[in-house]
């Protein structure tokens, strides 16, 4: 609001001359897509100081971009004082232009006094009971919801959460999805009552495409814009089950990086599904003389769900040439890849597997075993 310090004028000021000045209090409120609102009155008032003359105001509405309407407050004069409040209450329910309106609709209050010189300070739009504005109405749906907006996904093991701003008037949601930007949509969850779902069941690395769509009694809205992400991969969901995301960006995460210091490096630790934040002394590997005659035999936690994990022992008798000679891969069971090794264990997984070395220790003059950790 310009009050140009005085909202009287020479020989007394006028709606006429409040619209050419501008001295005006203004806002809008637009309809939700599918949504009519019908407005029955506003209560607002001024809180002002330095009385002395009557403040008169004059309401102005436009519907869209048509032409401007006016609904006089005849009669409405502050009272003089000193910081008083003074309520104001205007009856809008004959105003036809104001019902069932599905376009935005503006307002302004305009402010005016009678007097030549009406040096008044309204310090806002502020009632006795201490709301600054009060819109009365009501709204109906009366056409299909409008479209979904701001998607947002949570990715998990197999699954992505999805979530989506709700849309006024909406009953229900659908959500679609597939696997090829763009359709087709293979999959579906419909009558979702809030504005998210959990999708399940999804294979490894598979980007997933999806949209919402809301729906009532009118029929179903447009759907979303299209959005997609990405399950989480087996070692994705260790890593953000065992570290925060802090320590995530911090690089604390990664395959090769070593926290705890055990100087076991984070992809041994989610391969023998050891803690990489504590370093407890209890080494996952263990070796030791056994069998008659005694060989070398390496003892390891072989863990389901390790699709991105392949465990090959080793062995070598000068620890120049490494041998290969068991392995498991994507948490199977583990493989002799020589016909004199033998295995022991890790039928079904979890389970503590022991490897036994090809070559009795009595007719070796050393022997060395290792388990190399890849993934693809
Ligand atoms: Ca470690």
């Amino acid at each position: 609001m310009n009050d140009g310090g005085n909202f009287g004028a020479t020989g007394g000021g006028s709606p006429s001359d409040a619209i050419a000045r501008r001295l005006y209090l203004g806002w809008s409120i637009a309809p939700a897509e599918g949504q009519a609102v019908s407005i029955s009155g506003l209560d607002t008032g001024f809180q002002y100081s330095f009385g002395g003359h009557a403040l008169r105001v004059l309401l102005r509405y436009r519907v869209g971009s048509d032409d401007w309407r006016d609904v006089p407050a005849a009669g409405y004069a502050v009272t003089q004082g000193y910081w008083l409040f003074n309520d104001l209450s205007l009856a809008l329910s004959g105003e036809t232009v104001l019902q069932n309106v599905r376009q935005p609709v503006e307002l302004r209050l305009y402010v005016y006094g009678t007097g030549d010189d009406a040096r008044w300070h309204p310090a806002g739009l502020v009632r006795a009971s201490g709301e600054d504005l009060i819109l009365r109405g009501t709204y109906q749906t009366v056409a299909a919801p409008g479209r979904v907006d701001g998607l947002r996904t949570v990715a998990g093991r197999h699954r992505l959460s999805v979530s989506w701003s709700p849309v006024p008037g909406a009953e229900s949601y659908t959500l679609r999805w597939g696997s090829s930007p763009g359709g087709p949509y293979t999959a579906s969850q419909a009558g979702l009552g809030q504005a998210l779902a959990v999708i399940d069941a999804l294979p490894d690395g598979a980007p997933c495409y999806f949209v919402v769509e809301a729906n009532n009694a009118f029929g179903a809205g447009p759907a979303s814009v299209e959005s997609a992400a990405t399950p989480l991969d087996a070692r994705e969901a260790w890593r953000a089950l065992v570290f925060s995301p802090l320590e995530i960006a911090d690089g604390l995460a990664a395959d090769a990086a070593d926290p705890d210091g055990d100087g076991l490096a984070n992809l041994l630790e989610y391969a023998f599904g050891s803690d990489p934040l504590r370093s407890d002394g209890a080494a996952p590997v263990s070796a030791e003389r056994a069998g008659a005659p005694p060989r070398l035999a390496i003892t390891f936690p072989l863990l389901p769900d390790r699709p991105d994990i392949t465990l090959t022992v080793e062995s070598s008798s000068d620890l120049a040439t490494w041998i290969p000679i068991a392995r498991s891969v994507a948490g199977g069971a583990v493989q002799p890849l020589t016909g004199t090794v033998t295995v022991e264990g890790g039928a079904s997984a979890p389970a503590n597997v022991t490897v036994f070395d090809e070559s009795a220790l009595a007719s070796a003059h050393g022997r060395f075993l290792r388990i190399r950790v890849s993934v693809p």
